[in-house]
């Protein structure tokens, strides 16, 4: 017989509810990389304290690294990860992991998957342990302004606090800008800027704050290759990005001017999903592709979506392919089971109610001759009425909550035709409007107002 209190599919552990120390992570003072992977893949969290401890380390290790790292193969290279740390660890049971085997990632540990925090106290204590074989650049999503409309700051205040979030940001601060592998390939989150000519540009940039909306900072973060790359000849060098709303894009013949000029053979970046993971762009004059996009996150877009890994061993570049792993569920938004079903319950009962209540007619109250416990029930009729009333406006408000949030994982992505802006506008018109107090939904109304502004 089935009691409410099995577990029901009990073939699955339940998460780990005690928080780690600092001394049970740091044994010697030195951090265990293998008990901390361990324990987040079973949903288990670290005390606060802990937390700092590792995003302070890390901090105090990144801020000693130079904008423009050089890295040695072999090594392999990621792009996006988002969240998704199930499908980290699955790149490392394919590949290895440090220190046998090096890594290079590029940018947007968080946001969006809701493994956010997991995956950077992860690859900060690599980072902390292991300093020349874990390299970490910065994504445009290492920033406040990301990480506020997108998932990751309510994932830190649901999983931890603000105090680890704004830790997070300060270390995130310290993240260097890109990397040259091995003397022929840049590698940056986004891309090239107008005013990036040679590789030291990048070392004069003053890094230790948040992303700022341009400059050659900003678009190594920002860029992308031009949407017709390929095609398009004799077109200006760098055009404004309004896909990304910041930043530009950039030719083919602006990059290979750029490639020639500093020595390089590809620009090898992250930041946009493309099918199975990696992309190449036209080659140039050496034959070499003059871009490559590499992106890590499976089922991005959608569900069937691979993900890849940049394998290079000094003489050849192979790109490593994977699918997504199962992971633990969460609500949307983080929503706790209690808040997000409790408008649904509340409805329901009042509906019983008003079901029982039912006889009691308006005509029979204004009867004088009714009973004394009628009259006590249309009081209460007209009280269930005011609390059913309460209870859909309790219900219209988890809806715009999560409308938000859908609306925040829109605010950056690619709006290529009117009929999307329209959807968009009758999809969360109202829910703006209904929230129009609220701080996070004036930003949003702000990128929806750009958006428009675009395409109208
Ligand atoms: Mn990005």
């Amino acid at each position: 017989m089935f009691r409410t209190t099995d577990r029901i599919v009990s073939s699955i552990p339940y998460p780990i509810t005690t928080r780690l120390h600092i001394d049970d992570i740091y044994r010697n003072g030195i951090i265990d990389c293998n008990l901390l992977i361990n324990f987040f893949y079973d949903e288990g969290r670290l005390d606060e304290e802990c937390a700092i401890r590792i995003l302070r380390d890390a901090a105090n290790v990144l801020r000693f690294e130079p904008n423009l790292l050089r890295v040695d193969p072999p090594v392999n290279i990621c792009g996006d990860v988002h969240g998704q740390f199930y499908d980290l660890i699955s790149i490392f049971k394919g590949c290895g992991k440090p220190p046998d085997v090096k890594y290079l990632f590029l940018g947007d540990y968080v946001d969006r998957g809701y493994f956010g925090i997991e995956i950077v106290l992860m690859l900060f204590a690599f980072k902390i342990k292991f300093p020349h074989s874990m390299y970490l650049l910065r994504g445009n999503h290492e920033s406040r302004a990301m990480t506020e409309i997108i998932s990751f700051m309510r994932e830190c205040e649901v999983k931890y606090s603000k105090n680890v979030y704004d830790e997070c940001m300060l270390t995130f601060d310290c993240l260097p800008l890109a990397a040259v592998v091995g003397n022929v390939f840049l590698c940056v989150h986004g891309g090239i800027g107008p005013h990036l000519k040679f590789l030291h540009d990048i070392n004069r940039i003053y890094r230790f704050m948040e992303i700022p909306d341009d400059g050659t900072f900003c678009d190594l973060m920002w860029a992308d290759p031009w949407r017709r790359y390929n095609v398009d000849m004799n077109i200006p060098d760098f055009m404004y990005n309004v896909d990304r709303n910041i930043s530009f894009y950039f030719s083919y013949e602006a990059c290979c001017r750029f490639l020639e000029r500093n020595n390089l053979l590809t620009l090898i970046r992250a930041h946009s999903a493309v099918a199975g993971g990696y992309k190449a762009y036209r080659v140039t004059k050496k034959g070499a592709p003059s871009v490559l996009t590499i992106f890590s996150a499976p089922a991005y877009v959608s569900d069937s979506d691979a993900a890849a890994v940049l394998e290079f061993d000094s003489k050849k570049l192979t790109a490593a392919q994977f699918t997504v792993s199962p992971q633990p569920y969460y609500l949307p938004n983080f929503e706790n089971a209690i808040s997000y079903t409790l408008p649904f319950v509340v409805l329901k009962i009042s509906e019983i109610f008003y079901a029982i209540l039912k006889y009691v007619t308006s005509s029979e109250v204004d009867n004088e001759e009714l009973l004394i416990e009628d009259r006590n029930a249309y009081a209460l009729r007209s009280k269930i009425q005011d609390f059913g009333r309460a209870t859909s406006r309790l219900a219209r408000q988890t809806a715009n909550s999560m409308n938000l949030m859908k609306l925040g994982s829109l605010a950056n992505v690619n709006y290529s035709r009117i009929s999307d802006f329209n959807n968009l506008q009758a999809e969360f018109g109202e829910t703006l409007s209904n929230c129009a107090d609220d701080a996070r939904s004036a930003r949003l109304l702000e990128t929806l107002n750009q958006v428009g502004e675009r395409w109208i």
